[in-house]
């Protein structure tokens, strides 16, 4: 028996965590910038998550946190000195490239890759596409790092390629799993790839959105599907609404998550939804002989602005090892009272196949748009694909522990802009990834240790 099981790869939050409205069309992120952040809760929050999910008997490992400030990003814009210069010139001249290259944003790993399983690729391998994350600067300057992590975890190259991210041009922007699910039976079996793109969509009207920019494009989409090696039968290509980016459903897992058999879905996520809910429905029925399972919400049921205030759809939907599904979703759909309500109808009807609620409290993440799902990449291991990875990034009790641990002795409780200036920011964040290339047995990960 090679023994799938779905494992959430968290991303570890950074040290220097902050507010600094780096993303326009993430509604949270525009509207909670200059707010003071707390690194420390935010990392103990995230850890809190991959406590919960381990203790359900989801497995649960995570990804390190990036180098920041980016320093040698700095000094490829001109900044020159010693390091602590480079980020005083920078905080002078430059603040908005300071707090890019100053951002915690590599915690939101669903914006990692984008995964395909073994069950599905044409050489039984499992293979990323790192994401070229082009739309955002602050984004952008994450993918040779995530590269790097992925390949120093995922270093097996008989079961795992690490492919190169797509060439870095807005024609080709690529987001990863946050714009991608894998719908399947049970998660050892073939799947059927659902990738939701963003850029150049319209409405039945012919308009595209108004308000705010999509970041995905069609072509990306397609690039990636080719490079995990799909089969075209596991593919399915689908638009984003215009008037949901227009919403801030700046990726599709603001508004859409699925788990093996089930679609958790807001009826106004896709572009000629009825359509494009059909064509899901007619795939997933071809590729795996089971029937899909959709628990859809309609807009007069919860509106696009109410989806987005609570992210609802950013829950992770997880099988459990007893087979049952679980949402794991943030404490703000509990606050909401149209959200609850909602929650409580659902939860009464017999049909729905989810049986149970786990809110948690993200809000340090949250504040920056990244709820539970944005905080995880999902990659489908077997057993000895699991067995092959480092042991030291599989999260349990007793490793949480040290995690947290580690955290309240290098984290600040508090970050506004004006630390992003301060060079000992830079000094104890190198000290605490270097305290953690040690407890995750990783090696030498970081530029800094070369
Ligand atoms: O890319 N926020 C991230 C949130 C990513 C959420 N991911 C998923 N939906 N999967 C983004 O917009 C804000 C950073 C700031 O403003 O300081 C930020 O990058």
């Amino acid at each position: 028996m090679s023994d799938f099981r779905e494992v959430n790869f968290d991303g570890l939050v950074g040290p220097t965590h902050n507010y600094a409205g780096l993303s326009h069309g993430n509604i949270a992120s525009m509207g909670n910038r200059a707010l003071v952040s707390n690194p420390r809760e935010a990392a103990l929050q995230g850890l809190a998550k991959m406590r919960l999910l381990a203790s359900l008997g989801v497995p649960q490992a995570l990804l390190p946190p990036q180098e920041r400030p980016d320093v040698a990003t700095l000094r490829r814009l001109g900044f020159s000195g010693t390091d602590a210069q480079v980020i005083e010139r920078a905080a002078r001249d430059a603040p908005h490239l300071l707090s890019a290259a100053s951002s915690a944003s590599a915690m939101w790993t669903a914006n990692a890759a984008t995964v395909a399983p073994s069950p599905d690729t044409a050489d039984h391998r499992v293979h990323f596409t790192p994401a070229n994350l082009v739309s955002k600067l602050h984004r952008s300057l994450e993918v040779a790092g995530t590269t790097r992590v992925l390949r120093a975890v995922f270093h097996d190259p008989t079961r795992f390629v690490v492919h190169d991210p797509l060439p870095a041009h807005p024609d080709l922007g690529d987001e990863g799993a946050a714009n991608h699910t894998r719908l399947c039976r049970r998660h050892g079996d073939p799947g059927l790839h659902v990738f939701v793109h963003g850029r150049s969509v319209r409405d039945e009207n012919g308009a595209g959105p108004a308000r705010f920019p999509a970041r995905q494009t069609a072509e990306a989409t397609a690039a990636v599907a080719r490079l995990n090696a799909l089969a075209p039968d596991s593919i399915l290509q689908l638009a984003q609404a215009p008037r949901a980016i227009d919403a801030g459903v700046f990726h599709n897992d603001v508004i859409c998550v699925g788990n093996e058999h089930v679609l958790f879905v807001h009826e106004q996520a896709f572009a000629d939804a009825d359509a494009a809910l059909d064509l899901i429905r007619r795939r997933f029925a071809a590729r795996t002989k089971t029937e899909l399972c959709v628990v859809l919400v309609r807009a007069s049921q919860l509106s696009l602005d109410e989806v987005v205030r609570s992210y609802l759809f950013n829950g992770q939907l997880v099988t459990l090892p007893d087979g049952g599904m679980v949402l794991v979703a943030p404490a703000e759909v509990r606050e909401q009272p149209r959200v609850a309500a909602y929650l409580g109808e659902l939860f009464a009807d017999p049909a729905n196949p989810i049986h149970a609620l786990h809110p948690i409290d993200l809000r340090q993440s949250m504040r920056n748009g990244g709820g539970p799902a944005c905080l995880r990449l999902r990659v489908v291991l077997d057993a000895a694909e699991r067995a092959a990875l480092p042991p030291g990034v599989w999260i349990d009790d007793a490793h949480a522990t040290v995690l947290e641990n580690w955290v309240r002795r290098h984290y600040r409780e508090s970050l506004a802009q004006e630390d992003l200036a301060d060079p000992l920011l830079l000094e104890e964040s190198r000290r605490a990834l270097d305290a953690l290339t040690q407890l995750l047995g990783l090696g030498s990960l970081y530029p800094f240790q070369q």
